[in-house]
């Protein structure tokens, strides 16, 4: 028989939006057994560790996170109503689910791409999906939901097969090479050039951010990936130190920021390029969260791994966040798909996990 449980108020999101007021009936019936009772997950303004990167805050999830020991879950792509925008009370009531586990929904990364890719191209729908993108934004913040994540890519991200899709001990990963991808055809029907993405990103970020101030949302955008001039045709902006700076120079806004997926950056140029960009842009509090995942090889030719056995120096990234005064948190982001592993890779999910726990438990200790 399902169990109601009343969804305790653990968290409150540091904002300028108005509280969340209780939903009318709001509790949340479990599927589960559990018989634990929910706890504060902790500090909100230091360096943690989440989890992310699913769209289904199911009892397993959830419960998973919580063994873990993680502060909180960010959702991707979160199954919602709505074919334009997200509305209030779905927002809401996915807050609370989460925080009725005893974790914090630390972001949302992506609405659906659908939402926006007429801004992105600078299509007739342009400015109606603008709309309705701060309309979300304005939901989001209203909800309490601190932080959404997007990107710049019409195309999405690319991947490759090949040989290098097999990495250490059989597991599988993400492989790119640009020799098997420079002759894709055409995405988007023509060619888009970097000049008209800049374009429209810099009408998109004029319109949305004064939007998110005003909601209490900070949005985190994520690099391209792979991080190659274009592909199918669209090029690729945000695909260097240079692209953000350049981006970061549209606005002046303390909502506007990175999601700083360390494995793109790693992409990009490396080690080096890693503790330049966390420095960098960390030290201005632009650096929203992150992903902690690394590559072997470089945005031409590489495949991701197991954390350690890529191109960053992971003590000296994780002690470069910690030196910049990052506040955020961390997640993984792909993992490599281990031997019995589950779709969602639990196994991988649970050694990268536990490997920035205790990087950070060490980094805290020592510095
Ligand atoms: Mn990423």
């Amino acid at each position: 028989m399902a169990e109601v449980r009343e969804i305790p108020e653990v968290w409150h999101p540091v904002g300028t939006a108005p509280p969340a007021p209780p939903l009318e009936g709001s509790v949340v019936e479990m599927t589960g057994t559990a018989t634990w009772t929910p706890r504060s997950t902790g500090r909100s303004d230091v360096m943690r560790i989440a989890i992310g990167q699913f769209n289904e805050p199911s009892h397993e999830r959830l419960t998973f996170a919580k063994q873990l020991g993680v502060s909180g879950v960010l959702l991707n792509t979160p199954r919602l109503p709505g074919e334009h925008r997200w509305e209030y009370e779905d927002l809401v009531r996915l807050r609370q689910h989460v925080e009725s586990y005893g974790l914090r929904l630390e972001a949302l990364e992506n609405t659906p791409k659908g939402f926006y890719e007429q801004a992105m191209l600078g299509g007739p729908e342009r400015d109606r999906q603008i709309e309705h993108y701060q309309a979300t934004v304005r939901n989001v913040g209203r909800a309490g939901i601190p932080i959404l994540g997007y990107h710049w890519m019409p195309n999405s991200v690319w991947r490759t097969g090949g040989p290098k899709t097999v990495g250490r001990g059989g597991v599988r990963v993400t492989a790119f090479e640009l020799e098997q991808a420079k002759d894709a055809p055409l995405t988007h029907g023509r060619e888009y050039t970097a000049d008209e993405l800049w374009a429209n990103y810099e009408h998109f970020v004029k319109a949305v951010i004064p939007v998110a101030e005003e909601a209490g949302v900070r949005l985190a955008l994520h690099p391209d990936d792979p991080p190659v001039p274009a592909l199918g045709g669209v090029a690729r902006i945000f695909n260097s130190f240079e692209g953000f700076q350049r981006g970061s120079e549209i606005v002046d806004s303390p909502n506007w920021g990175l999601d700083f997926c360390m494995g793109c950056w790693s992409e990009m140029g490396g080690n080096e390029n890693v503790l330049r960009g966390i420095r960098h842009f960390g030290s201005r509090g632009q650096i929203y969260y992150g992903h902690f995942r690394d590559v072997q090889g470089t945005a031409d030719n590489f495949a991701e791994c197991f954390l350690g056995e890529g191109n960053v120096n992971l003590v000296q990234a994780m002690r470069a966040f910690k030196e910049v005064g990052f506040t955020g948190f961390l997640i993984d982001d792909h993992v490599p798909h281990m031997v019995d592993d589950s779709d969602w890779n639990h196994r991988g999910r649970a050694y990268a996990t536990g490997y920035m726990i205790a990087l950070l438990a060490a980094v805290n200790e020592l510095t």
